[in-house]
């Protein structure tokens, strides 16, 4: 069996880690967070994605996956690091960067490399291009395969949507991608779909965008309802009925790193065409302003409300607060010290470092913030918060972004 190094043990690095692993592969995981490493030779996690306890421990405890600050030599590199963006919205492809510098001198001629993070249209070619800098004994393309497979799964269902999902497969020539085609048909049971690096970056990122177009036309619904005085939820379990209708759900905002995020990148690269792409992300980046000014107006009646603030996370039934709009409602209520803050987060331990520095800020269980609120204000669909006791809720003001209690 082929050895796999992957770099980057992260939401998407070390479920593909894991689950290489026990296919059979022997899989080299390489992270330069000292303290996830040796969690994860524990055979334990650092992050939360369910059942993926179970699988990184029966992938470390048979002996296949090992993790380390450095990579090793292996058949197969794949490269899972995060793509944020700096000042701007203008990707940074410093991690990218990095992660190529550091593989460089373990690749020897007939080695696959694969790029897994989102990137922007180029970043296969600028691997290419630093490779043969670094490398210039090795012809890239021709001695080294490379190829552009972006992953795709959604939080909350990676290991199924790793095995089930389609793959979009982009080399670098059509060698490569025929050669990492070989690899990804080892254990995705999904279709396998070849194309050039260029096209495979855009499909990623279209496909995020297309998302956050989806969600900024219901998020301009609901404000839209508001000024009408119509329920959106309703509107829209309406509108759905017609048979080529499929409105999105409004919420606070879109968060996580990807949808966020990437819709920039095309942004970024094509800033005069991409006029719809740019204001939707303006549209979901007001949404939890919007949200701020309601809480505020109604805190406004009370001296020094009690706020319960349900939920943390970017969205359902996950604790990943990355770009949560959750989270950055709750650090302006506590920054503007609105009143006194009950959150929400079954999920997480304790708060975080972000909203524990303020005074005022208390790390609650759900009914004892809805008991003690004047205010309670549902900023996550947890499956949890489905359940609270409406009659509680009947003596609240109730501000429910994600329209779970309408
Ligand atoms: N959201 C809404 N209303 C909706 C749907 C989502 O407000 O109707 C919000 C969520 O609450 C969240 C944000 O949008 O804040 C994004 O959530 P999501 O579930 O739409 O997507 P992600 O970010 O968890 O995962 C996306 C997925 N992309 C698509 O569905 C096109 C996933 O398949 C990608 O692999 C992932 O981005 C990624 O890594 O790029």
């Amino acid at each position: 069996m082929e050895k796999v190094c992957v770099v980057g043990l992260g939401y998407i690095g070390l479920p593909t880690a894991s689950l290489l692993a026990t296919k059979g592969f022997r899989v080299h995981g390489v992270d330069v967070n000292a303290q996830a490493v040796e969690t994860i030779n524990r055979g334990e996690i650092h992050i939360y994605e369910p059942d993926l306890d179970v699988l990184v421990k029966s992938a470390v405890h048979s002996g296949n996956l090992k993790a380390s600050m450095d990579p090793e030599e292996a058949d197969v590199f794949v490269l899972a690091v995060p793509t944020p963006f700096k000042e701007g919205h203008v990707p940074d492809l410093s991690y990218i960067e990095a992660a190529t510098r550091a593989i460089s001198s373990y690749i020897k001629a007939g080695d696959l490399v694969i790029l897994e993070s989102t990137s922007p249209v180029g970043t296969t070619e600028a691997i290419a291009q630093w490779l043969r800098e670094l490398r210039p004994d090795l012809k890239v393309p021709g001695q080294v395969y490379l190829a552009h497979c972006p992953e795709r799964v959604l939080p909350g269902q990676i290991l199924r949507e790793l095995i089930d999902n389609d793959r979009i497969v982009g080399g670098i020539d059509l060698a490569s991608a025929e050669r990492a085609c070989l690899f990804y048909q080892s254990f995705v049971k999904g279709q396998i779909l070849l194309t050039s690096a260029r096209t495979a970056e855009l499909a990623k990122l279209t496909e995020n965008a297309f998302r956050d177009v989806n969600i900024a036309f219901a998020n301009e619904l609901s404000l839209i309802c508001e000024r009408l005085d119509v329920n959106v939820w309703e509107l829209i379990d309406l509108a759905n009925r017609h048979p080529r209708v499929s409105i999105l759900q409004p919420g606070p905002g879109v968060g996580g790193h990807c949808i966020a995020v990437d819709p920039w990148f095309i942004v970024d690269s094509a800033p005069e065409e991409a006029r719809l792409i740019r204001t939707a992300r303006y549209v979901n980046d007001g949404k939890p302003f919007h949200v701020l000014r309601k809480i505020k107006e109604k805190a406004e009646r009370f001296r020094r409300p009690v706020i319960a603030l349900l939920g943390l996370s970017f969205k359902a039934d996950i604790d990943d607060l990355r770009e949560s709009p959750a989270l950055e409602i709750v650090r302006h209520l506590a920054s503007d010290e609105v009143g006194e803050l009950y959150v929400v987060e079954p999920h997480i331990a304790a708060l975080p470092a972000s909203l524990a520095c303020y005074d005022g800020v208390h790390f609650a269980d759900m009914r004892q913030a809805i008991q003690a609120a004047d205010i309670v204000v549902l900023l996550v669909n947890h499956r949890a918060f489905a359940f609270v006791d409406r009659e509680i809720l009947k003596e609240k003001i109730v501000i429910d972004t994600r329209g779970i209690w309408r």
